[in-house]
């Protein structure tokens, strides 16, 4: 027996798993079922030491972002990437291996023994799941079913690659060696053509089902009313990021490669530990509380300076306290474990919603439900502190009597997360060049300033180096919103580099000093260079 090489197990495991891969999306986007790729590297994600991941992510960021995607959502492409290369990459090693192992095996049989191979393929995946807690049996089944196609596809290929040296080929019908070559060639460019139209067939059946489920909501809280600070004297220079972002451009960070989709009727939320009533609420319940309102700047404690990482909605629920308050806090209790369905989880301190009653279980946003990647049916909204503090898909709430470090702490980043004083030049709008009275010309530039929930107290700007001119604060939509700010800049030819910084609401100035986001997020000045 002649077997193919390696090399060959290698391109037949790529093309078929490029065909598994669009058939498991279009699966997954039609019939809800799970998408092991994702399984995999969530579970990998939770598992490999939070450097390295970051490492790879942020790897994959800098290469999509130079390819000029959408900013907001560079860091999801970049995982789902990282996610669906990895597999590909086991899928040609894996048939490389497989190639190599059924030498051994008959070659009537090796079809078989190839499903065999992808069934121990399938195990890896299937634990993920299961440790993750996503699907069902039918999920399992669907996987190994899958993987099992997988095998057989590779196992038949290698069959039909391999060649008797006493006839030449298995399968062509003449002995000589350029035919048999040949032959191999053409089974090969075969093969190659239907995995891609297998491959193209599931991605488009996977982007037809995903457009028709997008389910149509509401209209929006700000499509219906006026903001808090229209009419506002300071307006904000042309091509300043949006003062509320659109939910659409919400920027989004979270450890699963596909947001949670929860039931919200069958969602409960436990609120139990240290108190003297435990309670299962529904949404129904909770909403049932009189809502409040905020406007919020939502930051990651991953965004750069000048970072995409953040933005501004109108967040609506219910102040934790008065949930806490009908459960019976027993003394004892100082701390809150705030646990989520993904099964990332944060530690309260007490002390924070007993001095501020903002800290709220959120289910809307502006006016909507909490969209799924969001963290539909609840969240909680802590002011002044980073994301990583606030858990999205919220479903168990424990009063418990000591601090413990949550998902990201344990994972090396900073214990209170609080937000960094930032500010940022989002345009020098040289194509809005105004006449002053006084016959000199002005250039408006602006951007956003943010320190938590401390509001911003001052910005300015510096051209050159030369000396920091106070820029104008346009009122912002709470104190707990960045503010957007503009100044005027006197034109001058050339070109030239803009720096801002801001002092939040008590004085203090933001941190000059250049710091990376890891541990406690980033911190310096940031700065722009226009040609004119
Ligand atoms: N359950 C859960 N909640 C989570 C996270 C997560 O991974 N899982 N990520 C946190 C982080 S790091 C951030 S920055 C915010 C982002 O919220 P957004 O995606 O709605 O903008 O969610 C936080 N809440
Ligand atoms: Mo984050």
């Amino acid at each position: 027996m002649v077997e193919p090489r390696m090399r060959a197990g290698a391109l037949v495991g790529a093309a078929v798993g490029a065909a598994l891969t669009a058939v498991l999306w279009a699966a997954s986007e039609a019939a809800r079922l799970t998408f092991p790729p994702y399984d995999l590297f969530d579970w990998m994600a939770r598992a490999l030491p939070g450097g390295l991941v970051t490492f790879g992510i942020d790897s994959m960021v800098t290469v999509i972002r130079a390819l000029g995607a959408e900013a907001a959502t560079v860091a999801k492409t970049a995982e789902l990437t990282l996610a669906i290369g990895i597999f590909i990459v086991g899928a040609t090693l894996a048939g490389a291996a497989l190639f190599w192992a059924l030498r051994r095996v008959p070659p009537e049989r090796r079809p078989w023994a190839g499903g065999v191979g992808g069934l121990l393929l399938a195990v890896p995946f299937v634990l993920a799941a299961l440790l993750l807690r996503r699907g069902g049996a039918d999920d399992v089944l669907w996987t190994l079913a899958a993987f099992a196609g997988w095998g057989v596809a590779v196992g038949w290929a290698q069959r039909r690659l391999a060649r008797s040296p006493r006839t030449g080929a298995a399968t062509a019908p003449r002995e000589e060696p350029g035919v048999v070559v040949l032959d191999r060639r053409r089974f090969m460019v075969k093969l190659g053509g239907s995995a891609a139209v297998i491959t193209v067939a599931g991605a488009a059946v996977g982007a037809f089902a995903s457009s028709r489920r997008r389910e149509v909501e509401g209209v929006a809280w700000s499509a219906r009313n006026r903001l808090p600070n229209e009419g506002a004297d300071v307006e904000p220079v042309a091509g300043t990021r949006p003062e509320l972002t659109p939910l659409d451009m919400h920027y989004r960070i979270d450890i699963n490669a596909r947001p949670l989709e929860v039931s919200g009727e069958d969602w409960r939320l436990r609120i139990d530990g240290l108190v003297d009533r435990p309670m299962t609420l529904t949404l129904e319940d909770l909403r049932a509380y009189p809502p409040t309102d905020q406007f919020v700047t939502l930051a990651c404690i991953s965004n750069r300076i000048a970072g995409s990482l953040t933005s501004t909605t109108r967040w609506t629920g219910v102040p934790l306290m008065r949930v806490l308050d009908d459960a019976g806090l027993r003394p004892d209790a100082t701390h809150l474990r705030i646990r989520s369905i993904d099964g990332f989880h944060e530690t309260l301190d007490l002390a924070v919603p007993r001095e501020d009653e903002r800290v709220m279980l959120t289910y809307a946003w502006d006016g909507l439900p909490l969209r799924p990647r969001h963290g539909f049916p609840l969240r909680i909204y802590i002011p002044d502190r980073y994301g990583m503090k606030q858990p999205k898909w919220i479903d168990s709430i424990e009063a418990i009597a000591e601090w413990e470090p949550g998902y990201w702490v344990r994972r090396g980043w900073d214990r209170e997360a609080r937000m960094k004083a930032t500010s940022v030049i989002d345009a020098v709008a040289t194509d809005m060049m105004l006449t002053e009275m006084e016959g000199g010309m002005t250039v408006p530039v602006g951007g956003i300033a943010h320190a938590g929930a401390r509001g911003i107290s001052r910005v300015e700007v510096s051209v050159d180096g030369g000396p920091w001119q106070a820029a104008r604060l346009r009122e912002p939509l709470s104190e707990t919103t960045w503010v957007l700010w503009r100044y005027d800049w006197p034109f001058q030819e050339g070109d030239h580099t803009f720096a801002v910084r801001c002092f939040d609401g008590d004085g203090t100035p933001q941190i000059a000093e250049r710091t990376p986001v890891r541990p406690d997020g980033a911190t310096g000045i940031h700065s722009t260079q226009v040609m004119l």
